[in-house]
């Protein structure tokens, strides 16, 4: 039996309308959950059963909208955006290379049994397919980091994943690691989306292609590719540590670190356009702005 591909679901709009959920029919057309009941993600995310809830929505009689018509929004509403670091072994490889000062904490934390974790942005900030992503006016080293990113209820349970760019500056990163935040929480700095695909088997994402282009002018400057199954650590592993202690009454989103990273001597410009791609998930694509 060939496996059912996953349901994937969105935030879009229309013109200057409300924000509204859809469902991928096919390449070109959604299917417009509002009218059967879904006026936001958080209930189906929070919902025993997302995958089923979806199904039972999708069996009524459903308005179809034209791919082309709508903007796609970013995949939140009210939840936290977290990320990990230093979770693909090109990630911790990197970091050794930027900084000599902080080079043996990236070493350490890679095989610790603690992950390093980063509060990453509000979800008001965060940037939606086709909206600029930004690179700091104060930062001469910059680059994207094409993350899967998993979708958590607000009991820690991975209830789907999303598409994510971790926007970092390596030079401040690099300086010192107490700059980290400065580094990684700025305007613009974090993309989402625009799919989550629901309710997906963590060995099946494991086997699923992390891709990204960028392109200046027409060319692309830079291409590379990872695997999922290059994550060092289980989704459980990560969602639990971010569930410790801490509470999260809207659920939250978890970037899973980069396992791509570009040559030392590469850094954004703005008008890049980066294009991040998940195989199950879809396509994140956004252009460079100096913020
Ligand atoms: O420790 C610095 C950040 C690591 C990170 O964002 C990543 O590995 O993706
Ligand atoms: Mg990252």
């Amino acid at each position: 039996m060939t496996p059912r591909a996953p349901l994937k679901v969105c935030r879009f709009a229309q013109m200057e309308g409300h924000v509204r959920i859809g469902l991928l029919a096919d390449d070109s057309t959604l299917l417009d959950l509002s009218p059967a009941g879904l006026t936001r993600l958080e209930p189906l995310l929070e919902s025993e059963d997302p995958v089923a809830h979806v199904r039972a929505l999708a069996s009524r009689p459903l308005l179809r909208v034209p791919l082309a018509d709508v903007r796609l929004c970013a995949p939140l509403e009210r939840q936290e955006v977290w990320a990990a670091g230093v979770t693909y072994l090109r990630s911790k490889a990197a970091r050794m290379e930027e900084s000599d000062f902080s080079a043996t904490a990236y070493d350490r934390v890679y095989s610790a049994a603690r992950p390093e974790l980063f509060f990453k942005s509000v979800a008001e900030k965060v940037v939606s397919t086709g909206e600029p992503v930004g690179i700091r006016a104060d930062a001469r080293w910059n680059v994207p980091e094409p993350e899967l990113a998993l979708v958590l209820n607000s009991r820690g349970q991975v209830v789907g994943c999303t598409v994510g760019n971790d926007m970092s500056s390596r030079d401040i990163e690099g300086e010192n690691l107490l700059y980290l935040p400065q580094a990684k929480v700025y305007d613009r700095s974090c993309a989402l989306g625009p799919w989550i695909a629901l309710g997906v088997a963590e060995t099946t994402v494991r086997s699923w292609a992390i891709k990204i282009e960028i392109e200046r002018s027409g060319q692309v400057v830079f291409s590379g590719e990872t695997s999922v199954g290059q994550l060092k650590r289980s989704f459980e592993e990560l969602a639990g540590y971010l569930f410790r202690s801490q509470k999260f009454p809207h659920g939250a989103f978890l970037l899973t670190g980069t396992g791509v990273v570009p040559a030392d001597n590469f850094t954004l410009q703005a008008q890049d356009v980066v294009v991040i791609e998940i195989s199950g998930i879809g396509v994140l694509r956004n252009t460079v702005v100096v913020v």
